[in-house]
């Protein structure tokens, strides 16, 4: 790997293309415990999603619908990790990170979320973990990152109670297998955009458009983390258990837009916030409460040994629809580059609630990368990768636990709704050839890791 030098461990690093690098000095404040890591997700890069007795998902349905994904793209192939993941566990050695972050795919453990196991499945995250702590890196698993058996959905899918019960019961299965070589289990993964995105404005998959559903959806979602959070704790799971939400900063345009940012927020973060740490649901006008059974809020409010955010951009909210300032520019996504808003979500949060450690557990931008002469300069997404770590150094100068960053992606992989067309990773992937080239913000983040922890160390 012939690499651009980017000197991240030089004190007063030299910038190619006027990009300004971080003094590791000014990151110390992240600490010399703080954990350094990259996250991917099991549908975004697995493949192999008819073997081994790997049960049909919703995404796999979604993608095979006509007009729903990009390209008619779908998670057939994708990364094909199934096959090549000694190839990623020792990109990610290379990369000298302390935690790996990944999902387990609930069809592929058990085909119809519910009966028969499957210990082909079992057999590939227990392998997958065994390799990673071998490799001296952490695991962090989510336990449901979108990918809900399609049996399940066809008998109701997250608006059923059932759904709930079974996967608390998964939950707990994986608790007990895998549980004690974890270092986190989270439940879910943004349970905004499953809720919203996938039953409100369908461009996930199931692909429903139903408000009203979304609303209980969002809180059977709650529920489900709750009764798994107690079940894995009966089943005297040790590691740290959590979920990890998808939150955002927000900025009205006017003084007048003021009250609909405050409305956007709450749909956003408290939606999911207060339940969880407070025992309740947001009261203000425009929120939809769902209907909540006797018990429900007692039961979703579990302690959390660790709270995971995922932050790419900020809440922009004008009634006059000015666009956002993106004095930074956007993300090939579109996103307006807001670094200043990680931190100012954070040092709210610890403002407004009791919160448990922090993880940031995804962050990072999609690039309109390509690879010349074997190289991929990606020196927007180390300038993104950059700006955002130093926010997060700020905000936890100001007193936010603060304990990891997880960059969002290992590799370039299924983005959704966007197919392939969006990479998000510090590993190029040609999907044709499925070759894997490390790109600058790779060799960016393992120096900058490395001169932190050394810093910090001498600090
Ligand atoms: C997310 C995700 C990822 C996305 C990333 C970029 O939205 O949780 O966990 O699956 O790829 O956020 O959109």
């Amino acid at each position: 790997m012939s690499m651009l030098d980017i000197s991240a461990a030089a004190h007063v690093p030299t910038a190619p293309s006027g990009l300004s690098l971080p003094a590791p000095e000014t990151l110390q404040q992240l600490g010399q415990r703080f954990t350094w890591g990259v996250a991917t997700a099991a549908f975004q890069i697995e493949g192999a999603n008819q073997t081994d007795g790997r049960g049909e998902s919703i995404w796999d349905r979604f993608c095979a619908t006509p007009g729903k994904v990009r390209n008619g793209d779908d998670g057939s192939q994708a990364c094909d990790h199934y096959r090549r993941w000694p190839q990623d566990v020792a990109l990610m050695r290379q990369l000298g990170i302390d935690a790996y972050r990944f999902s387990i795919a609930w069809p592929r453990v058990q085909a119809l979320g519910h009966g028969a196991w499957n210990d082909k499945g079992i057999a590939f995250y227990d392998r997958l973990i065994d390799a990673l702590l071998d490799a001296g890196i952490q695991p962090h698993a989510t336990l449901y990152h979108w990918d809900l058996p399609q049996a399940l959905q066809d008998e109701g899918g997250w608006l059923s109670r059932v759904t709930v019960q079974r996967f608390a019961e998964y939950a707990e299965r994986m608790g007990r297998l895998f549980g004690d070589r974890m270092h986190s289990l989270a439940t879910h993964n943004e349970p905004w955009c499953t809720a919203v995105l996938g039953h409100e404005t369908g461009q996930f998959a199931p692909g429903w458009r139903d408000q009203v559903a979304a609303v209980q959806v969002s809180h059977n979602l709650l529920l489900s983390h709750g009764l798994a959070l107690q079940a894995l704790r009966a089943a005297g799971v040790k590691c740290p258990l959590g979920i990890v939400l998808n939150q955002s900063s927000r900025s009205a345009a006017k003084p007048k837009d003021q009250p609909a940012a405050d409305l956007a927020y709450a749909k956003f973060v408290r939606r999911f916030m207060d339940p969880l740490l407070l025992g309740r649901y947001p009261q203000l006008d425009g929120f939809v409460q769902p209907t909540a059974l006797e018990g429900d809020m007692a039961l979703i409010r579990q302690p959390l040994d660790f709270l995971g955010i995922n932050y790419y951009t900020r809440l922009w909210v004008s009634q006059d629809g000015l666009p956002p300032p993106a004095e930074l520019g956007r993300t090939d996504m579109g996103w307006e580059i807001y670094p200043d808003g990680l931190r100012e979500l954070l040092v709210g949060l610890q403002r407004e609630y009791p919160l448990p450690p922090i993880y940031i557990m995804e962050n990072g931008m999609a690039n309109a990368d390509q690879v010349v002469d074997g190289q991929v300069q990606d020196l927007e997404r180390v300038d993104y990768l950059r700006r955002h770590l130093q926010a997060l150094a700020e905000a936890k100068a100001e007193g936010v636990d603060i304990r990891g960053y997880f960059a969002w992606s290992l590799m370039d992989n299924f983005e959704w709704d966007s197919g392939y067309a969006k990479r998000f990773g510090l590993v190029h992937v040609d999907y044709a050839t499925q070759q894997r080239t490390p790109k600058a913000s790779f060799d960016w983040y393992r120096r900058t890791a490395q001169a932190t922890r050394q810093g910090a160390a001498n600090a």
